[in-house]
């Protein structure tokens, strides 16, 4: 912070910085893991900072939430058991049990100032802790999900970028271990590698890492203004051969979208797979 201004400098994303003016500083410490940073915004709400990185801000964070969890949660038949890696500030949990069938919700995070943070300073988003349905795991994902075998239906990797404790999230050997741990049918999304204006070797990689070990893999994405160059992707892969993830299996009605969901609804799953020329081409 400088000037009453926080600057998002990284060199994942170089020579541009997302900047942000700062009302008030809530708290600052370093967790086992990482620096955690929480500041009031001047005009996006209270903002999550991990390692100089915006996670989430109370104004646009329902844009990526709602993605990550209805592209997946839609894609599966009746998901019954789910499991949310990272997503500590709780958002994604409270967009899994706004579905109906869900019986059980599991997070896993590896860092339990984040949960304990959210808590205090982003209640909207750790909403989703207060649900009956929801279970909390503190520790590392991939170490979590060595533990489970045909366990799942939809898993989300709601993780930070791979430079810092999330980086094993983004090998190969992580998609094997969701694999395995999804029962037949399942699904899952994953934190894409940010943009295609930015990483297109980075999710070229990915999406080919995520072809060779599930039966279909798509790349989607969401527009949100405080993640680098606005938009971030998702990988969407699902065990089945025969499913088609680009089209909602489940749908809300139009009421019923609008109650549940600000960004997210039926037109918009569909849109999301549909990428410009550059990028389609290298992904191909
Ligand atoms: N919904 C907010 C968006 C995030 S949060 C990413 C979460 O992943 C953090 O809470 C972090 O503690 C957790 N995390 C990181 N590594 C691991 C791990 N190995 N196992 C479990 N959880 C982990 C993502 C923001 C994307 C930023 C885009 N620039």
């Amino acid at each position: 912070i400088k000037d009453g201004w926080f600057r998002e400098i990284n060199h994942m994303w170089p020579g541009q910085a997302m900047t942000l003016q700062v009302k008030k500083v809530l708290h600052h410490e370093k967790s086992k893991y990482q620096d955690v940073l929480i500041f009031e915004s001047t005009d996006y709400g209270t903002v999550l900072v991990l390692d100089n990185v915006i996670q989430c801000t109370e104004r646009d964070e329902f844009s990526y939430q709602e993605m990550i969890t209805h592209l997946a949660m839609n894609s599966h038949p009746n998901p019954k058991k789910v499991l949310v890696i990272g997503g500590g500030d709780g958002g994604v949990l409270r967009e899994v049990v706004k579905h109906e069938c869900v019986e059980e919700a599991t997070l896993c995070d590896i860092d339990e100032a984040v949960i304990r943070l959210s808590k205090q300073y982003l209640p909207g988003m750790s909403a989703g802790f207060n649900h009956p349905k929801v279970k909390v795991h503190v520790g590392d994902g991939f170490k979590f999900l060595d533990d489970y075998k045909n366990a799942f239906d939809v898993i989300i990797t709601d993780s930070s970028d791979p430079d810092g404790p999330a980086e094993s999230l983004f090998k190969k050997s992580y998609f094997e271990l969701l694999h395995s741990a999804l029962r037949e049918g399942g699904v899952i999304t994953t934190q894409g590698s940010e943009n295609q204006w930015l990483h297109l070797p980075l999710i070229t990689k990915l999406k080919q890492d995520c072809k060779e070990v599930f039966a279909v893999a798509e790349y989607a994405y969401t527009t949100i203004p405080t993640y680098p160059s606005g938009q971030i992707g998702f990988m969407v892969c699902s065990k089945d051969p025969q499913a088609n993830v680009k089209v909602p299996l489940r749908q809300w009605t139009a009421e019923e979208e609008d109650k549940l969901c600000k960004y997210y609804n039926a037109e918009i799953h569909k849109a999301s797979f549909i990428l410009p020329g550059f990028a389609k081409k290298a992904l191909q």
